[in-house]
């Protein structure tokens, strides 16, 4: 189905033939775009950004580029199209066909699921919201804007949800998606990593390469639902997530060639030159891939989860890519987990999220290669890593236990005193603080990243991307 961009709402729903929904998601839009204005991205309300904006919810859906003031960006509604004949991939109740209502025994579990999802879109919005203001190109601002306008899209989404099939409460946790603030005392944002401070770029290449990676997860096992509108809400916004892990993996990349290019200059790989020079140095950059990497890790939950087996015995969340594996049932399947205490046998189900955060770390290394082959090439030994899923979990069965990042269980003042060379200290956060030094000049790149290979939807790279009224 088209989307139409005649309406208020643009979407693909029909929404004009549901005139109640359209009316109570009428009424949220204003609080929407209150919480845009004061929580998005500061200062840039009338600039005009060149944007993508789908027109269509096909893989090619991605025609239209153009400049578009942020506020003016058209949120809407987009489901994939429907699957005829679509039946449930897994848990008890296989083959059946997929629902278009919640069943009433799943109604809670849905909401949280939903409302957990829903809450991680505005929060990095929130997280990112200085950002503009130390940008090293207009490039990469353009980026930021891009990644901002679609995560607030990600939030339509789900509320879509929770005011289409969700009655009253599902309205009233809308709400609370714009109440709750990433960082708040008083009211945070639900998951860990999405109330930890964003306030440079170097962070932001690591979220968008680590937590972004989360969100192609979990939204890829929401993609397998038997709730047929969340798995086909989510397989539309796969489609957008991909640009974000894009920003992170190129991001990070260009980190890496202008340090090696830095070093080239210098002659050495002394981490103190390097930084007088102006550039991250690999040893620190290493530090913000320990700190993001494993605050990410702890989104999956716990290795051991009876919600997890719920959410799978019964048909709301599968594994990503479930076509993949032979068993979707895994009613008598164990699988032995590393625990604190030793080799452990627990039920496949219970495991699932473990299962989930081993596939993520693999896809996580696919940019380490590539990274490291750039320094391999430049003909240095250094290389960079993954840290251990056990060090600095704040989830699970490592809870608080002083690991290392090679996942070697020390004595706690040791792991104590040594923490900062794992992660970023605050003198660390000062030194790239004080790189981020706001470029705009068109084409122009800040002297601690490499230019990007190419421009946006094939345009120059000294496009002007933003233009600042
Ligand atoms: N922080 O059985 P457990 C994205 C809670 S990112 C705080 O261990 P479960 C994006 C958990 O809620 C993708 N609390 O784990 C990226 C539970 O609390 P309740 C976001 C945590 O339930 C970048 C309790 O601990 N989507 O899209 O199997 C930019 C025990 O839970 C954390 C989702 O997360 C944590 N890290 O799995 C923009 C999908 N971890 O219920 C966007 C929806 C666990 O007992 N969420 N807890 O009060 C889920 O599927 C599951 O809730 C989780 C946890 C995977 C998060």
């Amino acid at each position: 189905m088209s989307i139409n961009y005649a309406e208020k709402i643009p979407n693909n729903v029909d929404l004009a033939n549901d005139r109640t929904l359209q009316r109570a998601l009428e009424h949220w839009q204003p609080h929407f775009l209150e919480w845009w204005h004061e929580m998005g991205p500061s200062d840039f309300e009338k600039a005009d950004v060149y944007l993508r904006t789908a027109t269509s919810v096909d893989a090619q859906g991605w025609a239209s580029y153009g400049a578009v003031k942020m506020p003016d960006y058209r949120w809407g509604i987009f489901l994939a199209d429907q699957t005829p004949g679509r039946t449930i991939g897994f848990g008890d109740r296989m083959g059946e066909p997929v629902w278009q209502q919640v069943p009433g025994e799943h109604r809670s579990t849905l909401r949280r699921l939903i409302v957990t999802q829903g809450d991680t879109e505005p929060a990095s919005v929130e997280q990112q919201r200085l950002l503009g203001h130390l940008c090293p190109s207009l490039y990469d601002l353009r980026n930021l804007f891009q990644i901002n306008v679609e995560e607030g899209r990600h939030l339509w989404a789900m509320v879509y949800l929770l005011h289409a099939y969700f009655g009253r409460d599902g309205r009233e946790e809308a709400e609370e998606l714009l109440a709750r603030h990433s960082g708040d005392a008083d009211k945070p944002r639900i998951l860990t990593t999405f109330n930890e401070p964003i306030s440079d770029w170097l962070s932001l290449y690591c979220f968008t390469y680590f937590t972004d990676r989360d969100g192609k997860y979990q939204l890829k096992s929401f993609a397998e639902s038997a709730f047929d509108p969340l798995s086909r809400t989510c397989r539309f916004m796969l489609t957008e997530e991909a640009h974000h892990m894009f920003v992170g993996e190129t991001g990070i990349g260009r980190v890496v060639k202008r340090t090696l290019e830095v070093m080239k200059e210098l002659g050495s790989d002394d981490p103190v030159k390097i930084r007088a020079h102006g550039a991250v140095d690999l040893p620190l950059l290493q530090k913000y891939l320990n700190f993001w990497c494993s605050s990410s890790l702890d989104l999956f939950g716990s290795e051991i989860s009876s919600n997890a087996a719920t959410s799978f015995a019964s048909g709301l969340k599968g594994r990503p890519d479930e076509s993949q594996y032979q068993d979707h049932v895994l009613r008598d399947v164990v699988l032995k987990l590393d625990t604190p205490e030793g080799a452990q046998d627990v039920p496949m189900l219970n495991a699932l999220n473990e299962v989930m955060r081993e596939s993520y770390l693999k896809d996580c290394e696919i940019g380490l290669k590539r990274w490291n082959r750039a320094i391999e090439r430049a003909g240095h030994d250094f290389r960079l890593t993954l840290p251990s899923s056990r060090f600095r979990r704040a989830i699970g069965s490592w809870v608080g236990l002083p690991v290392d990042p090679t996942g070697k269980l020390l004595p706690k003042q040791e792991y104590e005193r040594r923490l900062h060379e794992w992660i970023p200290s605050n003198d660390d956060r000062a030194f790239v603080r004080s790189l981020m030094q706001k470029v705009t000049e068109p084409g122009k790149m800040a002297a601690w990243i490499a230019p990007p290979d190419r421009g946006i939807n094939n345009l120059p790279l000294d496009y002007e991307y933003v233009h600042v009224a």
